[in-house]
């Protein structure tokens, strides 16, 4: 009897269980440190790519979006399996990359558009989703931060973070405060930090060392969040596995079914409309799904 509950509502006895440590420390913190989320030949090829795009000025601070356009380096970030897996427990499967910037942060100390102080930039992910939805709001997106510099010594551009805002909802500190609160991310090269789009962080920090700084970030989002830059992955639709499908928003589809037929997969997604929870799902699978369907309609209407 359990196992027909089990198949027909998808209950699994995981969703008792305790949360992992790093749910816990996303949780309570609002990020969480994955170390060794790229190979060291990854970063040496994402480094080289970076130098390329940023040496016709690499004086000055870049934060450019809209990345997938530029390197296949890049897209083989989305789907690491050193990362992916953790963002799938903690926002789900019907979710896609809705956001994509690099950041390279050269030897600077001075940064303010209008003085001598140093602007820290502070804010939340999600522009307007701030004010649309004031806190308290639901976490709606995640972003990775890939750093591709060795961050150990303060005073190269890290991050800077204030741990436990994403749930306080408190105020940002002014631009060229650095608050006691705030913690610098002093990571090393191939780090990945998972924020959670609530938390308050830094956009730049000094820095007043000799290297430059670099940093790529993708955005995951549940797939009804619009985009935030162009996504330009057109290219890419005929060269990629369903799970890339999925994660470029390159296979939205219609339902046919009578409950929500003509309404986008995106809001009322069926087992093929995310392959990232599995497979593509056989024709059993299938027959399961609209069972529980039909069963969960006859249930709840
Ligand atoms: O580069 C950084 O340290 C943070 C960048 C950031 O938060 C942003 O560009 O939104």
């Amino acid at each position: 009897m359990w196992w027909i509950v089990q198949k027909v509502f998808k209950v699994s006895a995981e969703q008792n269980v305790e949360r992992s440590p790093y749910e816990k420390e996303f949780d309570d913190m609002g990020y969480v440190v994955v170390p060794e989320a790229l190979s060291a030949d990854h970063v040496a090829r994402l480094n080289d790519v970076l130098d390329e795009l940023t040496r016709h000025d690499s004086t000055r601070i870049h934060n450019v979006a809209d990345i997938l356009r530029l390197s296949n380096e890049f897209v083989d970030m989305i789907d690491l399996p050193t990362v992916l897996p953790k963002i799938q427990k903690l926002l789900g499967n019907n979710i896609w990359v809705n956001h994509t910037h690099y950041n390279v942060n050269p030897p600077q100390t001075e940064y303010n558009e209008s003085g001598s102080t140093f602007d820290f930039g502070w804010h939340r992910d999600g522009g307007a989703i701030n004010e649309d939805v004031p806190p308290p709001a639901p976490l709606l997106s995640l972003k990775v931060g890939f750093y591709l510099t060795d961050l150990s010594d303060l005073g190269r551009g890290q991050t800077y973070v204030i741990g436990g805002s994403h749930k306080t909802g408190e105020k940002k500190p002014s631009r060229e405060m650095l608050p006691d609160t705030a913690t610098p991310l002093c990571v090393g090269p191939g780090t990945a930090v998972i924020y959670d789009r609530r938390l308050i962080h830094s956009i730049r920090s000094e820095n007043n060392s000799d290297i430059t700084r670099r940093a790529i970030f993708i955005q995951y989002a549940f797939r009804w969040l619009a985009a935030v830059d162009a996504m330009t992955v057109q290219h890419l639709r005929d060269t990629c596995s369903p799970t890339r499908l999925q994660l470029l928003g390159l296979s939205p589809s219609y339902n046919e079914f009578d409950g929500a037929a003509g309404r986008s997969g995106l809001y009322y997604p069926r087992a093929e409309d995310t392959p990232l929870a599995g497979n593509i799902p056989s024709k059993m699978t299938k027959i399961i799904d609209s069972v529980r369907r039909r069963i969960k309609r006859y249930l709840f209407s």
